[in-house]
This record gives C-alpha cells, sequence and structure tokens, in this order.
C-alpha cells in the first residue's frame, strides 16, 4: 500500500512552489491596470487641451480604456483563483450528486462525524448547506458563515423573485415580512405558470413563514458553533412548520480530528443535491467552488428508479464542468462513486452498465472512471474510494495545476495582444503630427535663454529692494501696529486678573499661602504662567509674518507670470509657485534644479518664535521669582509677601507690576529687532535668484522649461509642433511604462 499521507504532503509542496510567480502576476496585473488608468488620463488630457492640433484630436477621441480594464479585472479574478488553489494546506474532495444518493453518508465513514455534524436521514432531502470538513487535531467546531439580509436577499430571494417573472425584491427584512407574493401558481405572471415554478413558490412562501425562526441568525459574518447545535444550521426540518435556521447559512466549516492520518490533508466538503427545483440553486452551491475543490465524486445509488444515468447527473457533471474551470480533462477531476451499501446486486449490474453505456459511450472510463463501494462502511470507503482517489492525485494533481496555469496564462497572453494593439493604435496617431524643424530647434533655445534672462533680471530688481529695505533699519507701519495690538491685549490681560479676574486671583492666592505657608510656591507658578502667555500673545505677530512671506512668493510669482504666460495661470502666488513645480517635474525633460529652488522658496517660514524670541527672551527673565542680589551674588525671592489678605493684595499688585514691565521691555526689544524680518526675506529672495539663475544647469533647464511647454507660454507660435509638448510626451511616456511592464509577463514558465 502507498504511503498516501507523504505523497499529499509532495503534492501541496509541489503546488506551493507556483506561488510566488502567481502573486508576483497579480501584483504586475494590479500595477498595470493602474498604468492604463493613468494612460488613460494623459490622453484624455492631450485630447482636450484647447492647443493640441484638431488632427491629434481626432485620432484620439475613440480611444477608451473601459473594456481593457474589464478584462484585466477578470485576469486579476483568475489569479485569484489560482492563489486561492495553489495556497491551500489541503487538498479538497467536493462530494456530489442528486438528494438522497449517500453523500452525507459517504462523508461520515471518511471523516469519522456522526450524525449530529453530518445529518443523514430517510424520506425527504436532508443536507442544506454546504459543510466542508477539515481535519484538525485540536479543535472540535463549526464555523458558520451567516448571511446578512442583504446577501439573503441577493443570493435567495432575487433568484426565487427572477424566476417566477416577479421583478422587485424586498429591500428590507421588515419589508420581507410583510411583501405580498402571489398565493398559487394562477397569480404568477401567465408565462411563468408552469409546475416546478409552483414547486419553487411553495418554498418561497414556507422561508417568509419561516422567517420569524432564522431572522435573527441573518447578522453577516461568522458565528462558531458547538456540534450539539448544528443540525438545525445545516439540515432542512423533519416537518414544514419547524424552524428554518439553515436559510440564513451561506455555508459551514466543521473541523475535528479524523481518524485516519492518511486523510489528514484532506478537505472534504458536502454539496448538496445539484439540479433540485431551488432557484439558481446549482450556482449557488457551486459558486466560489473552483478555488476550492480538486476533484469531485458524483455518487450514484442504484435504488429502484435511480439504477441509470439520467438526464439529471448528466447536467450535474455539465454543472461541474464550470467547477473544473482550466483543468483540461473531466476524466481528471470527476469520478462517479456507484454507492453499493444496501442496494440489490442486479441494479447495481444495471447502472454499471447504463453509465458505460450513456455516460462514457459504451468504453469503459472514457469520460469518467467509476469508483464502487458501500459508502457506510469505513473499510470500503477506504480501500474503493480513498485510495484510489488519492492515487489519482498524486499522477495527475500536478498536471491539473499545470493545467490551470496554462489556462489563465493563455487568457491574459491575449489580453496582452489586446493592450499592444491599443498602444499601437495611439502611436499611429502620435506619429501622425509634425516634428520640429532645425531651425524651430534653435528658435526655441533662444526663447529659454531670453527666459532666463527676463527673469534674471526682475529677481535681481526684487532682490535689490529687498536689500534697501533691511539696511534702511526702518519699522514698517504694519509691523509696529502688529506689535502694538499684541502689547495692548497683553496690558488687558493683565489688567484683568491674569484671565481669572482679580478677586478670584487673589483668593487663590490667599488659598494657596496659606496651604504652604509661604507665598512663594504660588507667585513662583503664577510668573511662570505669566511668562509663557505674554510669549504667546506675541505670536500673534505671526499673521503679519504670514503676509510678509505670502507678498515675497506673489512678487515672485508675478515675475514669472511675466515671463511664462499662461503656463501657470492660479490666482495667488504660493499656488502659482506650486503648480509650476508640478510642471517642472512633470515636463517631458524634467528641471530637477529649478524645482529644488522653488521648492525651498515655499519652505520659507519666518515666525517670531524661530526668528525674534532668542532676542527677546532675556526681558522675559524679569518674571522669575528668584533673581540673583547683586550685591552679595546670592539667588533671593523677588517677591515675599504676608500670608494674609493683605498679602494677598501686595503679592497681586508686585505680579502686576512685574508682567507689566516685562511686556512692556519685550515689545521695545521687538521693535528694536524689528530689521529682522526684512532681512530673512531678503537672505531667501537672494537664495532663490542664485539657485534659479546661477546653478550650473540653470540655463539648460530653461531650455528644456521653453521645449516642454513651448506652445503653453508662447501660444500660437510653434503652431502644430507638438512632439516636445509635455502633454505629449506623458502619453509617450505612459505607453513606454506599459509596454516595460508587459514584456515581463512569464506566469508558468520553467
Ligand atoms: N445501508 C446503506 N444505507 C445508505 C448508504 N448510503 C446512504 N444510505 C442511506 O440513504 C439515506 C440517504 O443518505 P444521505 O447520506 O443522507 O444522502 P445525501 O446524498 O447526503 O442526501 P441529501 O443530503 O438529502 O442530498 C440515509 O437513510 C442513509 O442511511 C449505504 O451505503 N448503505
Ligand atoms: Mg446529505
Amino acid at each position: 500500500m502507498h504511503n498516501f499521507a507523504v505523497n499529499i504532503k509532495e503534492i501541496l509542496k509541489k503546488r506551493h512552489e507556483h506561488l510566488p510567480k502567481v502573486l508576483q502576476e497579480i501584483e504586475r496585473w494590479s500595477t498595470l491596470d493602474s498604468e492604463i488608468s493613468l494612460l488613460e488620463g494623459v490622453v484624455q488630457e492631450l485630447r482636450d487641451h484647447p492647443r493640441t492640433p484638431n488632427q491629434l484630436k481626432d485620432g484620439l477621441r475613440d480611444f477608451q480604456t473601459n473594456e481593457l480594464r474589464k478584462k484585466i479585472a477578470d485576469a486579476l479574478a483568475l489569479l485569484r483563483v489560482v492563489e486561492a488553489r495553489f495556497s491551500r494546506t489541503t487538498i479538497n474532495i467536493g462530494v456530489s450528486g442528486v438528494a438522497r444518493v449517500g453523500k452525507s453518508t459517504l462523508l461520515q465513514s471518511i471523516s469519522g462525524l456522526s450524525d449530529e455534524q453530518i445529518p443523514v436521514g430517510k424520506g425527504d432531502p436532508v443536507t442544506a448547506v454546504r459543510s466542508r470538513i477539515f481535519h484538525s487535531k485540536s479543535n472540535c467546531r463549526a464555523t458558520l458563515l451567516l448571511h446578512s439580509f442583504e446577501s439573503f436577499r441577493d443570493l435567495v430571494l432575487r433568484p426565487y423573485a427572477f424566476s417566477l417573472g416577479l421583478n422587485v425584491v424586498p429591500d428590507s427584512l421588515g419589508a420581507f415580512r410583510t411583501w405580498t407574493y402571489p398565493q398559487s401558481e394562477d397569480d404568477l405572471p401567465k408565462e411563468f405558470q408552469t409546475h416546478s415554478n409552483s414547486t419553487m413558490l411553495v418554498r418561497l412562501l414556507a422561508m417568509q413563514k419561516a422567517l420569524p425562526s432564522y431572522q435573527g441568525d441573518l447578522s453577516g459574518g461568522e458565528r462558531i458553533v458547538g456540534f450539539e447545535e448544528l443540525r438545525p444550521f445545516v439540515a432542512y426540518p423533519l416537518h414544514e412548520d419547524e424552524p428554518r435556521r439553515y436559510l440564513a447559512v451561506r455555508d459551514v466549516k466543521i473541523e475535528c480530528p479524523f481518524p485516519k492520518v492518511q486523510v489528514e490533508s484532506l478537505g472534504i466538503i458536502d454539496l448538496p443535491g445539484l439540479g433540485e427545483i431551488a432557484a439558481d440553486a446549482d450556482n449557488y452551491h457551486l459558486n466560489g467552488l473552483q478555488n476550492e475543490v480538486d476533484l469531485v465524486v458524483l455518487v450514484k445509488r442504484p435504488l429502484e428508479g435511480m439504477a441509470f444515468w439520467k438526464t439529471e447527473d448528466g447536467k450535474t457533471a455539465s454543472l461541474l464542468d464550470k467547477a473544473r474551470g482550466f483543468v483540461k480533462n473531466r476524466r481528471d477531476f470527476v469520478f462517479v462513486l456507484i454507492n453499493s451499501g444496501g442496494a440489490d446486486l442486479e441494479l447495481c449490474a444495471s447502472l454499471r452498465k447504463s453509465i458505460r453505456m450513456l455516460a462514457n459511450d459504451g468504453e469503459e472510463g472514457k469520460n469518467f472512471l467509476v469508483l464502487e463501494a458501500d459508502a457506510a462502511d469505513q473499510v470500503s470507503v477506504e480501500e474503493n474510494v480513498i485510495n484510489p482517489l488519492l492515487a489519482h492525485l498524486s499522477m495527475r494533481l500536478p498536471v491539473m495545476d499545470q493545467d490551470v496555469l496554462e489556462g489563465t496564462k493563455a487568457d491574459y497572453i491575449s489580453l496582452t495582444s489586446m493592450i499592444l494593439t491599443s498602444l499601437k493604435d495611439i502611436e499611429s496617431v502620435l506619429t501622425c503630427v509634425s516634428t520640429i524643424s532645425p531651425s524651430t530647434a534653435e528658435d526655441l533655445e533662444h526663447r529659454g535663454e531670453e527666459l532666463r534672462k527676463d527673469l534674471a533680471a526682475s529677481l535681481g530688481d526684487l532682490v535689490v529692494k529687498l536689500r534697501s529695505q533691511a539696511r534702511s533699519s526702518e519699522e514698517t507701519p504694519e509691523y509696529l501696529s502688529a506689535i502694538d495690538l499684541a502689547y495692548e491685549e497683553i496690558l488687558s490681560w493683565i489688567s484683568n486678573g491674569f484671565g481669572v479676574g482679580l478677586d478670584a486671583w487673589q483668593s487663590k492666592a490667599l488659598r494657596s499661602m496659606q496651604a504652604e505657608h509661604n507665598s512663594s510656591p504660588f507667585a513662583a507658578t503664577e510668573l511662570n504662567r505669566i511668562r509663557v502667555e505674554i510669549s504667546n500673545r506675541y505670536c500673534s505677530i505671526d499673521n503679519f509674518f504670514n503676509s510678509r512671506v505670502n507678498n515675497l512668493w506673489s512678487e515672485i510669482a508675478a515675475i514669472f507670470r511675466k515671463g511664462i504666460g499662461e503656463l501657470a495661470s492660479a490666482d495667488d502666488g504660493k499656488k502659482v509657485l506650486k503648480q509650476l513645480r508640478t510642471l517642472m517635474n512633470d515636463a517631458s525633460e524634467k528641471c530637477p534644479t529649478l524645482c529644488a529652488a522653488i521648492d525651498d522658496l515655499l519652505a520659507l517660514r519666518l515666525e517670531y518664535r524661530t526668528h525674534l524670541h532668542p532676542y527677546v527672551r532675556r526681558e522675559l527673565d524679569r518674571l522669575n521669582l528668584q533673581v540673583m542680589d547683586t550685591e552679595s551674588g546670592e539667588y533671593k525671592d523677588q517677591i515675599v509677601v504676608a500670608v494674609s489678605e493683605a498679602g494677598a493684595e501686595e503679592l497681586y499688585r508686585r505680579i502686576t507690576a512685574l508682567a507689566e514691565q516685562a511686556a512692556y521691555y519685550t515689545r521695545r526689544a521687538l521693535i528694536r529687532e524689528a530689521v529682522i524680518p526684512a532681512l530673512v526675506l531678503h537672505a531667501a529672495a537672494e537664495q532663490f535668484d542664485d539657485s534659479l539663475i546661477r546653478s550650473g544647469d540653470s540655463l539648460r533647464e530653461f531650455k528644456r522649461l521653453a521645449r516642454s511647454y513651448h506652445d503653453d507660454i508662447w501660444p500660437g507660435v510653434f503652431n502644430g509642433i507638438i512632439d516636445t509638448n509635455a502633454r505629449f510626451a506623458k502619453v509617450i511616456r505612459a505607453i513606454r511604462t506599459i509596454r516595460e511592464q508587459l514584456g515581463t509577463l512569464d506566469v508558468g514558465e520553467k
């Protein structure tokens, strides 16, 4: 006997080796998707621009990427299926077949589970929900995947309504509860009055009636339940009026220790009867199966009336083709199992014959390999089902995996050629526009140089103006009034009792002094607070500073606007500079030096805290409680008062005086340093002028700018010449990136 347990592990290991490539492919197609959307954007920009020649506009008119992107999304979905298939840690076998053939009985025999977890039964169909069963050493539990009302409506109610010719579905639980459905076949639209629809209507009405029994379960998400509570969630009720909690369940995963080591890496999936009369039952049960099963066993039971290959079996087999996906041979993927347990020998023989004749075209094993076992007997199942299946898988699974890889690849090879065709279409439109002549090139060069000279002259004037402002140590009235405003506010804050009110302040002081038997702790804390407050209040002059910086940006922006015309058209200086920066970065030939100069300029800050606080800090030191005695050189408290009401009043007076003094001296220091803002602005402008005009690459980059944006800077001058234009170049660049990305596709290649 083979060692199948080891074998399965090896198959899985081999399969996992494909995974990195698949992941890489997923990444690549996601990137391609965003690159194609980028291409669409830049093509649109070029097409919509007023100065793009009409010939080009016309050529690009029909370009759109919706279809490509939809196909990429499909390819990604396929790759995700492959990813799921190759990441699984188990080999999964689905067990399918019409109702009552012993599917669940077979699963019981394989897993060692009992009726409690995998219900089987006589009479009516039993299994209502797809169960996935996995070996687990440590867990014994079932995880339900529950419907939300929305998924219940979309996956259950809507297909019923659709099959019955009813166009509207309830949009909430409450609406479903009181929804008026037709009560009999006769109430259905004429062309929907069929017998099977009548059965379906009965089911739908039963679902509505039973709603109170499962509405509480329509919560969406997962729920773990113990085995003892599982049955009502997975099995149909025995009697019509019993609860129907299974309706809220999409899927259940059962974990438990399997009795035999050899099947530990097997997952088994109980598929409820396919081909039943339930709306869209087939799709519902097969949904998501493609990445979930490696092989399906189609069970047949040779009972009277079922002992031949029926049309339904053929239909089921066709449905399973959907789950087979790219696996080439049906024979690799679907096995027929004759469940001979408790069956009549004659009927067995007749079923065998019927399968050979009808399912296998008269030739044993042509389309399906046929197994035979007693599903209720563990030994028979092991010998006649598990062992042959594992032997088959160990040989054929690697082949099936290869089929899947190749199928997926074929899909996106055709997609690749579709994309390339689209790219060629655009390129052929682009090549029809005229190219640049040598004399035009010269003219452009010259214009680039002149542009730089013009900017240099205007920037030079600005620097000179700022320098003279910095030298003239003259305070601007705006600066003075900004300081005075802050000063007035500080004084009124002081005279209003330091933000808390005179009385409150004094009584707080008294309480603190009484508690500490000392005036110093309170005085020290208050002085610290006042110092911070005064400093913070002077920060309000930052508003004035901001406007100075904004002014500088506007002046420089205006200089640019004079030279570059419509290229940057924002309405405020800072925005113009930012726009320019982006344009330089997006240019067909990039201009990093010019970009960096603008970045530096935009990073300019003029702030009280950074630029002025260091100079006025000394004046605020007056607000320390401890001061040095100039004679003795020792530190002492500059205010000490009696611990009493009168002391508190005195403390208030003394601190007020100190605070007013500090505010006054700070104001004086700020006026003294009034020239600092002008110095900072002058330095910034000079630095900008230097790096924009006099850095090594400056001239080269101005020429680049001229080539990239000639039709915006000098509209009408270079009519029809577009191949150096930035928008044009962006399209070319986007195409190039996509081509590079396409060139490296190679999944599945050895
Ligand atoms: N003796 C014997 N009885 C079996 C065997 N297989 C199934 N049965 C019986 O047949 C009935 C149906 O079996 P289930 O396992 O519930 O069938 P199923 O295919 O899961 O049915 P649904 O879940 O309704 O689709 C039960 O009463 C089983 O006990 C078998 O191999 N031997
Ligand atoms: Mg069952």
